[in-house]
Formats: structure tokens, sequence, C-alpha cells
């Protein structure tokens, strides 16, 4: 297996040292050729009518979404301009394409929409002209040229029983996984779009007649994880600018998830946070509290168990987020969601709150949170103490690799 880039954890060091590190990574991007034909991004961004000022406004934000110091945001801003100097190879597996859909369906270009179209795509079977052999020879001359260089994204599940055979693409029809994982042996980072590719996704669920998989189960590289079903474009953004920037993997959660997108859970985030603690409820999809925005809880709302930043990123160019829609969160960012969030509808009563709620499920805490059951100090959940529970609770174990050297990433 070939070398890959060092974890950015705990042990980061200082932001003088890591402004200075990105100064002269990118410094060595710039220097190198752009890769697709067109002009620079700033040229690109003049074209659509984006200014340098809002240029810098979405650097200043996207900083900010990263962890990083506001001295950042002019290197923020060069890190997009460098999208075009790295090789991407993003391949599709078992999926809706949701994810790619994220990332590119506007009506009118955002930011990050432009960011995508400067990207050095090599290989996108949804947005190429290629198909069949010569898509097929495409993709085998991009892992060849760019080999130890590329970028590699994955969007889809891929299906593992019957040999990889459930899923076969192209005229040699290759499976699933065996493109995977020629492409990942090339490849200098790899990224997992998407829940379908970061866990398995839908195509996991119970049955699971084609054993599909997460990628990182059946590659033996570190994968970052970027799941959602699908994932906002902030956070897939996001995360290549954070590899551009400092050519290491951000700090990551127990499931290789960026802490900095996925720190927190929609509940501590949500803008009906207010409505939960004061006991404020709708009870059907359609009532008086539907209306007046209550918490979506007992209509089966699962932002207390899911780790997102959706209120802040949001979708459709940053218009809206399911809560803000009405409809709770259905988890759709944690492993087997599919599985263990169902019924979508409805309260889970299988995952009690314990360290917080004294032993009390959160169904009964919902219920009798109205007459007054909680002190608002009990209310105020700290999201650590949360995680211990809720990482404790999930199915999907750790690599193995990470159990018996017993790293535990989410460790704060
Ligand atoms: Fe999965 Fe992405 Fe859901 Fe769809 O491709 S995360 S089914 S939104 O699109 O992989
Ligand atoms: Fe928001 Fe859902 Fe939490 Fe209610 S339960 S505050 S709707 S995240
Ligand atoms: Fe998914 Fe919940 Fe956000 S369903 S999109 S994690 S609000």
């Amino acid at each position: 297996m070939s070398s890959h880039p060092p974890h950015d954890d705990q042990s980061r060091p200082s932001f003088s040292t890591l402004a200075s590190q990105a100064k002269k990574r990118l410094a060595e991007l710039d220097r190198r050729r752009p890769l697709n034909a067109g002009p620079e991004l700033s040229e690109k961004l003049a074209r659509q009518g984006v200014s340098r000022r809002d240029f810098m406004k979405w650097s200043v934000a996207m900083t900010a979404a990263l962890s990083l110091p506001a001295k950042f945001a002019p290197l923020t801003a060069k890190a997009a301009e460098m999208l075009n100097r790295i090789p991407v190879i993003w391949l599709h597996m078992a999926e809706c394409t949701g994810c790619s859909e994220s990332f590119i369906r506007t009506d009118a270009p955002t930011l990050d929409t432009l960011l995508f179209n400067h990207i050095s795509l090599e290989y996108h079977e949804t947005l190429m002209a290629a198909s069949g052999w010569q898509a097929e020879e495409n993709l085998a001359r991009a892992q060849e040229r760019h080999r130890g260089n590329y970028l590699l994204i994955v969007e889809g599940g891929i299906p593992t029983a019957a040999g990889g055979t459930f899923l076969t693409i192209g005229p040699h029809a290759h499976t699933g996984l065996d493109i995977c994982r020629t492409a990942a042996d090339g490849a200098m980072a790899i990224f997992a779009f998407g829940s379908c590719s970061s866990f398995g996704g839908v195509q996991a669920a119970y049955p699971n007649p084609t054993q599909a998989k997460a990628l990182s189960e059946i590659i033996r590289k570190p994968v970052i994880n970027i799941p959602g079903c699908p994932p906002s474009e902030k956070n897939m953004v996001g995360s290549l600018l954070h590899f551009i920037l400092f050519g290491s993997l951000p700090a990551l959660d127990l499931y290789n998830r960026p802490r900095w997108s996925y720190g927190l859970r929609v509940h501590d985030l949500c803008e009906r946070r207010g409505r939960f603690d004061a006991g404020e409820f709708v009870e059907r999809f359609g009532d008086e509290g539907a209306k007046l925005g209550y918490c979506l809880y007992k209509v089966g709302c699962k932002g207390p168990y899911t780790f997102n930043n959706c209120s802040r990123q949001k979708f459709n160019q940053g218009t809206s987020w399911p809560i803000q829609a009405g409809h709770g969160c259905m988890g759709c960012s944690e492993p087997d969601f599919w599985d263990v969030m169902a019924p979508l509808v409805e309260p889970r009563k299988d995952r009690l709150y314990r360290t917080v709620f004294g032993g009390r499920g959160a169904d009964a805490t919902a219920d009798k949170i109205g007459l007054g059951f909680l002190t608002a100090a009990a209310v105020g959940i700290g999201a650590h103490a949360v995680y211990s529970v809720i990482k404790g609770n999930f199915r999907n174990p750790p690599p193995e690799d990470d159990k018996k050297s017993g790293k535990e990433k989410n460790s704060a």
C-alpha cells in the first residue's frame, strides 16, 4: 500500500506554523500549470458577475466554517484559485447522483458551483461527454498520467456480493469494487461524498442483498467521509479546500467525518431548539404547532442523534434545509440511517440520553418537558456528553485498524 497524507489531529501545529505551511504549499501549486483549459478563477468569476469583494466575503465565510482564524481568508481564496492545479477523478457507484446534483444543480451559479467548474475534473461519468470504450480509456489514462497525484472522489455504495457483479460498469464490465480499488491505489487523497460511499447508504439497508459497503470497508487507505443524503455543497467544497491548503487530512471524528462540518448535532444548531426547550412540539403534521414552527421531535426528528451543520450551510443555494421546510431531520449523515433512524416520522424508542437525562428516555423527556420536568440546566445538553453516548450506540464499528490501535479520533 502506498503512503498517505498524515492526519491533521489534535497535535496540529500553531496557526502561524499552519499559515506558513499553507503559503509554501500554495506557492508550489501556483507554479504548476493549470490542468484544464480556460481562464483562471478570477476571470471566470468576473464573467459571471461575481466581484472580487463577493469572492473575498465567501472566502471569509468558508474560512470561518473551516474553523480557521480570519487571517486565513486570503489563503482560502488562493486555495480556491488552485483547484485547477490538482486532478480529480470522481467515480459513481450504487447511488442516485444526488451528491453531484447537490454540488451542481442551481438555477444561478453560486460561488461553490463556479468552483466546481474550476476543478480539474479528469473523469466524472454523469458530466463528461465520453461514454463506453472512450470513457473507460479516459479513466485508465487519467489514473496513469496522474498516478500518486490525484484526488479521488467516490459517490455511492459498493456492492460486494457475488464478486461485486451486482454493479458492473463499461464495456469490459469491470465491477465497481475493482474500479474503486484500482483508482484508490493511485490516489493522493480519497473522499467519500455522500452517505452511500461513506456508510453504504440505502443500498446497504437491511437485508442488503448486494452486500453494498462503504468505500472505507473495501480499500485499505484512509477515506475522508462527507456524509449526507446528499451532503451540502459547502461541506464538499470545504473539504477539498482544506486538503489543498494543508495537504493533510482534517481533524476527523470517529466516523472519519471532518469535525469542522460534523462536530455538532443538528439539534445543537437548530432554529427550533428554543421550542424543544420550551416543550412546544408538533403533534401531527399540519397541526397548529406545525404552522407555528414548533419542534418536530414528536413527528420523528432525529436531530438529537445526528451530527451535521445543515442549519448553517443549508441547501439549494442556501435557501433552506429539512427542518426549516417543516420536516424533521432523518439523520441522513449517520451510519445506517435507513435502518437505525426508521420509522422516519416517529421518535426513536431505543435511544436514551443516559448521561444527560438521568436514565429517562429521550421520548419520555419530550413528553414531560412541557410540564417543567427538566430544569434549564438539564436541557443545556453538551454535544460532547451526548456524543459519548451516541458513539457507543451506533452499530458501525470503527475500522479494525483503529480499534486495534485504540485510536479514538473524536475524543473532543
Ligand atoms: Fe447516496 Fe449520492 Fe443519497 Fe443520492 O450519489 S448519499 S443516495 S442523495 O446521491 O450517494
Ligand atoms: Fe430541531 Fe429536531 Fe431538535 Fe426539535 S428535535 S430542536 S426540530 S433538531
Ligand atoms: Fe440530513 Fe438531517 Fe441535515 S436529514 S440534510 S442531516 S437536517
